[in-house]
């Protein structure tokens, strides 16, 4: 079974400790060390989170739910602790109120393919933020074309930070639910989600948070959010790919039609009909990502243990000292930053610099950043660009690696100032 990691979260936070966790961070790259700053794209996985997933694959590798043999029951009881780990991870009330899906962008397409479909009609709105990923906004454009009901997005401040009086306006007893960003992609910014919360609950409306940014970072409590729905992804939060989660309240999933259906949802089938399993199962149709889903749960008890408090205040101060030093760069434009909490996460562009081609000559000196879009199209037609350099930093990066980066991007600077 799991090997639990040293309880080493009373101690200081000790990077370099840490970073021997992941093998990868030793590679060399074009003969530099890794530099890993793509992490909001994708984290990379600790050995307890590889050596779980070998573990299950290996020895305890077998259906879960369908089998009374011996194999079956390890691999039904770890696939089903995963779920307790992360409810506790996020002090969900109860378990069952995690259903594990492949990622952030089927937990938020079975939000609207389920609730959306059953409970929004022509003259309801749904009000999103302008800073959400296209996979908080794509499904919703699906059913509102089908449904007719409207969506409505809160803009940002010249600032870059969530516009919280136009979303007082956008607001209505029309709205039915209320979709934020936790912390944007892009940004890095933290959004006020209290305030928003509240102002959906005055509506009547449902509140869902994408937290597929946030969790990995933060201490997240989704009892304290109060939020109706809350999405992830393993991936992003040392976990592997092709496993996510969505949180939402018992009721509300108890209400919900299934999302998708076949195998292992249902509690009866007849040729009249079929009824559902219980929660979650009812939201996880087919063979599940077992080995996945104890990755995660590998993933959660990692975390855990280096603790998310320590984390996010080591990041928060890793965070300062690339701000400082990026804004002394004045051939670097940084988008947000300006006012309010953020993470380790920086757009910016480097000026007469392609991102493209900065991301492949920095690739050439072995750091890995993201430049695009990053899938978040209406937030870059409001900032008024199309693509960025992204850097983003996660609890095993150092200051050193911070300063690869500035020396970097002056390097960027002088190859397109010709
Ligand atoms: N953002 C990025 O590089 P998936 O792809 O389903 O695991 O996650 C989707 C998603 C949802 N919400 C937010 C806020 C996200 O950042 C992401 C994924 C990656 O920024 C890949 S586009």
């Amino acid at each position: 079974m799991m090997e639990p990691l040293p309880e080493i979260s009373a101690l200081p936070f000790d990077v370099d400790r840490v970073r021997r966790d992941f093998a990868v961070l030793e590679r060399e790259i074009h003969g530099h060390r890794l530099c890993y700053l793509d992490n909001a794209a994708t984290s990379q996985r600790p050995k307890a989170v590889v050596d779980a997933i070998v573990q299950s694959l290996t020895w305890s590798n077998a259906n879960i739910h369908r089998a009374i043999h011996t194999l079956g029951y390890e691999a039904t009881v770890a696939y089903e602790e995963a779920h307790k780990k992360v409810a506790r991870f996020i002090n969900a009330k109860s378990w069952r109120e995690i259903v594990f899906v492949r990622n952030a962008t089927e937990a938020l397409n079975l939000v609207a393919g389920s609730w959306g479909l059953a409970n929004l009609r022509a003259g309801d709105e749904v009000v999103l933020t302008i800073m959400e990923h296209h996979s908080d906004i794509v499904p919703w454009q699906l059913l509102a074309a089908r449904l007719g009901f409207v969506i409505k997005f809160i803009p940002v401040t010249a600032d870059a930070v969530l516009d919280v009086d136009a979303a007082a306006r956008l607001i209505t007893p029309k709205t039915k639910l209320v979709g934020v960003v936790h912390a944007s992609n892009v940004l890095g910014a933290i959004n006020p989600v209290a305030d928003l919360r509240e102002m959906a609950r005055k509506a009547g409306a449902k509140f869902l948070l994408d937290g597929a940014q946030s969790v990995p970072h933060m201490a997240v409590d989704v009892r304290a959010l109060d939020c109706d729905f809350f999405a992830a992804s393993g991936h992003k939060m040392c976990g592997p790919t092709g496993i996510g989660f969505l949180y939402a309240k018992k009721e509300l999933l108890e209400a919900m039609p299934p999302f998708l259906s076949g195998g292992d949802m249902i509690a009866t089938v007849t040729t009249e009909g079929s009824t559902w399993n219980e929660l979650p199962w009812k939201f996880e149709a087919g063979t599940s990502a077992v080995a996945e889903g104890i990755g995660l749960g590998a993933a959660v008890d990692y975390l855990s243990t280096l603790g998310m408090n320590n984390l996010f205040s080591y990041e928060k101060e890793l965070g300062a000292y690339v701000l400082e030093k990026l804004r002394a760069l004045d051939y670097v434009t940084l988008y947000g930053h300006k006012r309010g909490e953020s993470l380790a996460v920086f757009s910016f562009n480097v000026t007469g610099a392609h991102p493209h081609d900065g991301a492949n000559l920095l690739d050439r000196l072995g750091i890995a950043v993201r430049s695009g879009h990053h899938c978040a199209q209406p937030l870059m037609n409001a900032l008024g660009m199309d693509n960025t350099l992204r850097a983003s930093f996660y609890f095993y990066n150092t200051k050193e690696e911070a300063n690869r980066l500035i020396h970097a991007l002056g390097e960027l600077r002088k190859l397109f100032a010709r």
